[in-house]
């Protein structure tokens, strides 16, 4: 396995000296700065990648091989005239990309929003401060903040009641705060910032568009890029929706086992594969983690370990837990990951998804979820892991 860490560029607050300390090896990265849509010039991707590389000194060496993530632009997931430039760009990035020997990316195909999180600050009973998303915030926000259209029949009376008592319990700085978070977004989210009244109307440009039409708009973009990603031998991995499952009325179609045989079956490519991104897939009871592990073996080209305990009163609401103890079996999806690279041959990119806030990085600027000590600490428990399950193999 490649120990993998993400870095967000110079403007990261962990630099890549710190992460030359982490014992990482491979760089995580995108060229966030490039509007989304457009295709990324070779020449900034090779001086990217010589940042990354110009402290390497022999025995600590740091590459850029994974790119998470380059944008796919709106136009592309609604089909809408015109986007077909927006797809010639992707490729162009493909190709910049591969001729400077970066060949695994990661994607998303969520309409409108990113990841999603209500809190960014959630204390544990330790001390520390992990991600947490709360369906009764959320549910709070879309029918009360945001006050969207129709969203009373996305939610049941009961729903309806709980949200409307923690909205009545918020100030308005809460509001702000929870507005922010929702809809202004999270660290390396591939969507634009929205203000309320933006946010409203990109919504209303999918009212047409349902879980079918999203899925037929998948399998046309990849219909157009997976040739090309095979001639450059270069892997795709599409990140899931997270959380998976469909919100403010959008369809998501990267949520499931089903949703992934259907990917699998509609766009058959050995480049055609997926981020298995543990805590995301985990954050629904019905997803089996080992077994997704076991079971899309040739498609697993990248993976995001971290774990959910989810809020048993109501499943959708969960925190972001330890990397090894969540409600998912981290030692088995490891196991089942070793698996896949002895049958198949090759090797998968993994790396700490989030870590908590802790120790001296409570007092420090950092992005969300991207602190250096709980990642560290996250990856020594899977490199930990790691290493005990490769010795029996
Ligand atoms: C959050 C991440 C997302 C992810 C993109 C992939 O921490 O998992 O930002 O990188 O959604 O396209």
């Amino acid at each position: 396995m490649r120990e993998s860490w993400r870095w967000f560029g110079p403007n990261d607050p962990v630099s890549l000296a710190e992460i030359r300390q982490t014992g990482a090896t491979d760089i995580v990265s995108a060229l966030h700065d490039i509007p989304i849509g457009e295709a990324w010039p070779r020449e900034r991707i090779s001086q990217h990648r010589a940042l990354i590389e110009a402290g390497n000194v022999d025995g600590s060496e740091l590459h850029w091989t994974v790119v998470e993530s380059i944008p796919v632009h709106d136009s592309i997931k609604l089909a809408e005239a015109g986007h077909e430039a927006y797809v010639d760009a992707w490729i162009q990035s493909m190709r910049n990309l591969a001729a400077e020997g970066i060949r695994t990316i990661c994607y998303n195909f969520m309409p409108v929003i990113d990841w999603t999180r209500t809190d960014l600050r959630y204390q544990l009973p330790n001390g520390v401060y992990a991600l947490r998303f709360d369906q009764d915030r959320f549910a709070a926000f879309d029918l009360f903040i945001l006050q969207r259209e129709g969203a009373k029949d996305d939610y049941t009376s009961g729903e309806i009641a709980r949200a409307k008592t923690v909205f009545d319990a918020m100030s308005k700085d809460d509001i702000d705060a929870l507005t922010q978070t929702i809809i202004a977004g999270l660290p390396g989210k591939m969507t634009d910032a929205y203000s309320l009244s933006d946010f409203r109307t990109a919504l209303a440009r999918y009212a047409h568009i349902d879980h079918g039409a999203l899925r037929g708009n998948l399998v046309a973009f990849l219909e157009r890029v997976l040739p090309v990603a095979e001639e450059l031998d270069m892997r795709l991995a599409i990140h899931p929706d997270d959380p998976p499952w469909d919100m403010f009325g959008l369809p998501r179609v990267i949520c499931t086992p089903a949703d992934l045989d259907k990917l699998f079956a509609s766009a058959p490519s050995a480049s055609n594969g997926i981020t298995l991104c543990v805590g995301t897939f985990g954050s629904r009871p019905d997803n089996d983690l080992p077994q997704m592990a076991h079971d899309y073996r040739e498609h697993i080209h990248f993976a995001h370990l971290r774990g959910v305990s989810r809020d048993p009163a109501e499943p959708r609401t969960f925190i972001e837990a330890n990397h090894l103890d969540s409600d998912i079996d981290m030692i088995e999806v490891i196991r089942n990951l070793l698996e896949n690279e002895q049958a198949t041959q090759r090797e998968i990119f993994v790396r700490p998804d989030h870590g908590h806030l802790m120790l001296s990085d409570i007092s420090k600027t950092t992005n969300p979820g991207y602190s250096a000590i709980g990642r560290m600490k996250g990856l020594a428990e899977i490199r930990g892991v790691i290493r005990a399950l490769s010795t029996n193999n």
